[in-house]
């Protein structure tokens, strides 16, 4: 087994940061050390096979992100990342675990939409990796088969209040399930928006011509983000079963969050990167030769981006302070303009949702310590500490500690990142590279501090520097256990 000394650097986690040297012993983390210091006379440098030097550089946990949809069926066509593409450009962002969403939808049995995603992850993914599941089909059948979840490692399960006829639950359906989990411990997953109204909102706009995707996010008003979430909430409780609300993006449905959460509910929330950065001001202003105000649809995805003179942003950020909302996971779902996003030409209700933004979380969050808006210790609590307690990997993920899976990032703060794809629209070079499968950027121009310097996925170096070291296969099945965040 190779035993590898990280030295010179700044570990951190969510309670604090200091100098130290990690000792990793095959895939686990053996000792947290003093700088230089020696284990039982000796001297731990000169006696390991390999030596990190992490001088002037963060030492944190590998990132977890708890929201993909690597090739989800969506829209006619899917998302453009398999767990391949998807989980390499992950770990070039210093993101070592994801959890993503295997999919029943109606009429399928659950343990079959369970199985075709172990069959498409399987050998193929660059780090370890976990599944939610979708129950697109609340019926008896899948209520039943939902129990057996926990035991495949499968803690978690989500449900759709929006898009009618695809993944939708109405509310007795969503009650029925709250206690099933309420029943096994599970944790239920919120997309909170009212999709029936929407829909009805959307068709009005189509038939008075305004089909451009600024629309999209007319139409999902955070009226119905807000009532949905209240919803929940409410089921939640009637059931007494925790609630996790997905993608939030309204500061109302924050307030929704914050006030079940001051009763001492269970209630907890996530945000992603493009609702803490991005704006539907940005999207009405999108244009370009090549796609003129289709550009917009770039960054259509649901919950739409809100509006900047609301304040929308500015609450997501305050919430990440105040634990109002505990994570920021991505939602990441990339669909390239060509061939998808294009199907909604014309009417914005038939482009693809989604944004591809796997590789770039922690750089992105890692902003917010550059701007003050977050410290350095939340930083990774938000983004590793807190997905791995949340949904059942404390211990093992999330923390620099004795006994962990060596999932490390080496982060220089004084480094940059370039965000951005590799060519523009003429062909010619950008300068910067992306490692997702879509040819475009939601986040290009994006000219970021700090840069992900060596990652390691228990204990063997994956990336180093922009190189990729690993190996399609390297990832692991992660058998979840319960929810370790619950009051
Ligand atoms: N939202 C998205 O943007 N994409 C996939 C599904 C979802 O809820
Ligand atoms: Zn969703
Ligand atoms: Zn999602």
């Amino acid at each position: 087994m190779t035993t590898t000394l990280i030295t010179g650097g700044t570990v951190v986690g969510a309670t604090g940061r200091a100098p130290a040297d990690v000792l990793i012993d095959g895939e686990t983390i053996r000792a947290v050390l003093e700088p230089g210091s020696s284990l039982l006379g000796t001297d731990v440098a000169a006696s390991v096979d390999r030596v990190i030097d992490a001088s002037g550089k963060y030492v944190i946990p590998g990132g977890i992100d708890a929201h993909t949809h690597m090739e989800l069926p969506f829209g006619g066509t899917a998302a453009s990342d398999t767990f391949e593409t998807g989980t390499r450009a992950a770990a070039h962002g210093g993101t070592t675990s994801i959890i993503d969403f295997s999919v029943q939808t109606y009429g399928q049995r659950v343990q079959d939409g369970l199985a075709a995603w172990h069959e498409k992850a399987a050998g193929n993914c660059a780090i370890d990796y976990g599944f939610h599941q979708i129950v697109g089909g609340v019926d008896e059948d899948s209520l039943a088969a939902m129990r057996a979840l926990p035991d495949e490692g499968v803690s978690s399960f989500k449900l759709f209040m929006a898009y009618p006829g695809v993944f939708y639950s109405d509310d007795a359906q969503i009650l029925k399930a709250m206690q099933v989990a309420r029943d096994t411990g599970m944790l239920t997953m919120m997309h909170a928006e009212n999709g029936p109204a929407i829909d009805v909102l959307a068709q009005q706009l189509v038939d008075q011509g305004k089909t451009d995707p600024y629309y999209h996010g007319i139409a999902r008003a955070w009226e119905m983000e807000e009532e949905a979430t209240h919803r929940a909430i409410m089921l939640a409780k009637v059931t007494d079963a925790p609630l996790y609300v997905v993608h939030v993006s309204a500061k109302q449905a924050v307030e929704q969050l914050a006030t079940a959460r001051d009763k001492g509910w269970n209630v907890f929330g996530e945000t992603c990167p493009q609702y803490l950065y991005l704006s539907l001001e940005d999207q009405l202003g999108a244009s370009s030769d090549e796609w003129g105000a289709f550009e917009g649809a770039k960054w259509v995805c649901s919950t739409p981006l809100r509006a900047r003179a609301d304040g929308h942003q500015h609450a997501m950020w305050q919430a990440l302070r105040t634990n109002d909302l505990q994570m920021v996971s991505t939602d990441h779902c990339p669909f390239c303009m060509k061939g998808q996003k294009d199907l909604g030409l014309g009417d914005f209700r038939k482009i693809p949702n989604g944004i591809g933004s796997i590789e770039h979380r922690m750089d992105l969050m890692y902003q917010g310590v550059v701007t003050g808006e977050i410290t350095l210790e939340r930083w990774v609590e938000l983004t590793s500490t807190t997905p791995a307690r949340m949904f059942g990997l404390h211990g093992r993920k999330g923390v620099i500690q004795p006994g962990a899976d060596a999932d490390i990032v080496v982060y220089d703060p004084n480094g940059h990142t370039s965000i951005g794809v590799g060519l523009d629209s003429s062909g010619n070079p950008t300068g910067r590279a992306h490692h997702m499968n879509m040819d475009y950027s939601a986040w290009e121009g994006y000219e970021i501090d700090g840069h992900v310097d060596t990652v390691l996925s228990r204990g063997r170096v994956i990336v180093d520097g922009d190189e990729y070291l690993g190996a399609k296969g390297d990832g692991r099945f992660l058998k979840r256990g319960l929810s370790q965040y619950l009051l």
